[in-house]
C-alpha cells in the first residue's frame, strides 16, 4: 500500500473511532508537552550548564527519564513542527517543510488532510490544547483549532516581540483561536498562564496539553528587556531584537532561559495543585539547537555543550536538543542513551491514549513506551534529516553528512561527538552503505511529497 493510501486508510480509521469517550474516562494520562524553540543543547542545568538556573527543568530530569541522543526532526522551527504533529518525516508534505515557512500568504500551512496528533488524541476522548508557537500556516484554514486543537492561544508566525506580540513583518500575532486577541504582558509568562487556566478548566477529564514555547527564539528579549517593535512597521532586517552588546548576547538568553524555567514549574505546580501529578506524562524537548555566533554580528548565545554546528545545520549541534520524560510513579529516574527523535512522540502519545497501534502503522517514528518506562532499546533504524542541500543520515554510531555540494563526511558519535574527524576516506565501505540508505529514503519521501505539490 503506497504512502498515501496508508494516510487515508488512517483517517477512516480514525473517523471509525472518533466518537469521544466519557469524560469519566478517567485512566487515561494527561498528556503536557512542553517544547522550547532554539534551545542549545547546553542551555539547561541538567544537560551541563553551571549559569543558567533551570531548577524546574532540573528537577524534572532528575526524577525522570532524560535523553542524551534525543534529536529534533529538523534543524529549523516549522520542519520539527510539522513531524511532531503528524508522526512522519516533514518532507513527506514536500521539500516547503525542510525549512521555516516563510510567511507569504501564497505559502500555506501544514495540509488540512495530514492526520495529526491533535486529531488522533481528540478522537481517544481527549481536549486539546495548545498554547505557544503555531508556524504551520500563517492564515485560515491552516490554522491550530483546524488541525485537531479545541483551544489555542499565541502566535502563528514564527517569532513576535515578547512585549508587543508584533512579527518581523509588523503584523500583530497574537490569537486566540481563529482571531487577534491582543494582551499585555511577556510572551513566556502569558503561554503559561494560559496553559494552567487550560489545566484548571480540564482537570476532570483526559487533556492533551502542548505548550510550544516561543522561548528562547529571538528577539532575543528577557522580561526585563525592552519592547522592540511595533505594530505597522517591518523588522525584516533587525528581527534578533535589540542588543546593547552585540558581542555577548547570553544574558538575555540567559533571563529567556530562566523565565522558562519558571514557567515549566508553574505548569508542573498546576498539576500537583489538581492531584494529577501521577496521572500525567509530561514531555520537555526543543524544536532544534541553539546559535553559536551569529552572522548578524551577534555572539556568545546559546551553550551548545560538545557539539559542532548550530541550528540550520546538520551537524549535531543543530538538532541533537534535550528531552525529559517525568511521570512520578511510573517512570523511573535514569539517563537513556538510545537514539529517538521528535516524531516518535506522536506514536508514544497515541498508544498512551489506547490508540490500536493499527492505527498507527502509518507513523515514520517509533513508540518509545518501552524505552521511558522499562529502559528497554529501541529496534535498530536510520535517522534522516535533510534542509536544502545538506543531508544526513544517522545509523548506529554512525553519522554520514553530506552538507551542500561538499564531500561526505562520515563520523562516529559515540568516539567523536564532536564530529571532528571525518572517516570518509578510511571507511568507504559504511560510506556506501549509508548513501544507498540515504538514496532510499530520499526517493521514499519525494515519492509522497509529490500528493503535495
Ligand atoms: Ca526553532
Amino acid at each position: 500500500m503506497n504512502f498515501v493510501c496508508r494516510i487515508f486508510l488512517s483517517v477512516l480509521l480514525l473517523s471509525a473511532v472518533g466518537v469521544r469517550l466519557p469524560a469519566a474516562e478517567g485512566s487515561k494520562p494527561n498528556i503536557v508537552f512542553i517544547l522550547a524553540d532554539d534551545l542549545g543543547y547546553g542551555d539547561l542545568g541538567c544537560y551541563g550548564n553551571t549559569e543558567n538556573k533551570t531548577p524546574h527543568i532540573d528537577r524534572l530530569a532528575a526524577g525522570g527519564v532524560r535523553f542524551t541522543d534525543f534529536h529534533s526532526n529538523g534543524p529549523m522551527c516549522s520542519p520539527t513542527r510539522a513531524a511532531l504533529l503528524t508522526g512522519l518525516y516533514q518532507s513527506r508534505f514536500g521539500r516547503r517543510f525542510e525549512s521555516a515557512l516563510s510567511g507569504a500568504r501564497n505559502d500555506p500551512g501544514l495540509p488540512l488532510e495530514a492526520v495529526t496528533i491533535a486529531e488522533v488524541m481528540r478522537a481517544a476522548g481527549y481536549v486539546t490544547g495548545c498554547f505557544g508557537k503555531w508556524h504551520l500556516g500563517y492564515e485560515a484554514p491552516y490554522l491550530p483549532t483546524n488541525q485537531g486543537f479545541d483551544e489555542f492561544l499565541g502566535l502563528l508566525s514564527g517569532d513576535g516581540d515578547y512585549h508587543t506580540q508584533v512579527d518581523r513583518s509588523g503584523n500583530q500575532d497574537w490569537w486566540k483561536d481563529d482571531a487577534i486577541a491582543m494582551e499585555e504582558g511577556y510572551t513566556t509568562d502569558l503561554l503559561t498562564t494560559h496553559a494552567t487556566d487550560f489545566i484548571e478548566r480540564h482537570h476532570d477529564r483526559p487533556f492533551f496539553l502542548h505548550v510550544p514555547h516561543l522561548a528562547v527564539h529571538f528577539p532575543w528579549q528577557g522580561p526585563d528587556d525592552p519592547a522592540h517593535r511595533k505594530a505597522g512597521n517591518s523588522y525584516m532586517k533587525d528581527k534578533w531584537g535589540v542588543i546593547p552588546d552585540r558581542s555577548n548576547v547570553r544574558p538575555h538568553l540567559t533571563a529567556m532561559i530562566e523565565s522558562l524555567d519558571k514557567s515549566v514549574g508553574v505548569i508542573i505546580a498546576a498539576l500537583e495543585e489538581y492531584g494529577l501529578t501521577e496521572n500525567t506524562l509530561v514531555v520537555f524537548s526543543s524544536d532544534n539547537g541553539g546559535y553559536l555566533d551569529y552572522a548578524g554580528g551577534f555572539k556568545n548565545i546559546s551553550d551548545m555543550g560538545p557539539l559542532r554546528g548550530e541550528k540550520g545545520q546538520v551537524y549535531e549541534g543543530g538538532h541533537r536538543v534535550p528531552a525529559i520524560f517525568s511521570w512520578p510513579g511510573k517512570i523511573s529516574a535514569s539517563v537513556c542513551r538510545e537514539t529517538a527523535m521528535t516524531f516518535d512522540l506522536f506514536p508514544t502519545f497515541a498508544r498512551l491514549a489506547d490508540v490500536d497501534s493499527a492505527n498507527l502503522n502509518h507513523c515514520d517514528g517509533a513508540d518509545l513506551r518501552a524505552t521511558f518506562f522499562d529502559s528497554k532499546p529501541l529496534d535498530s533504524r536510520s535517522l534522516f534529516w535533510r534542509m536544502g542541500s545538506s543531508k544526513a543520515i544517522r545509523h548506529g554510531r554512525h553519522k554520514l553528512c553530506f552538507i551542500g555540494k561538499k564531500g561526505p563526511e562520515l563520523y562516529d558519535l559515540d568516539a567523536d561527538l564532536g564530529e571532528s574527524n571525518n572517516l570518509a576516506d578510511s571507511n568507504p565501505d559504511a560510506v556506501a552503505r549509508l548513501t544507498k540508505l540515504l538514496t532510499a529514503w530520499e526517493m521514499d519521501v519525494d515519492a509522497s511529497a509529490k500528493a503535495y505539490e
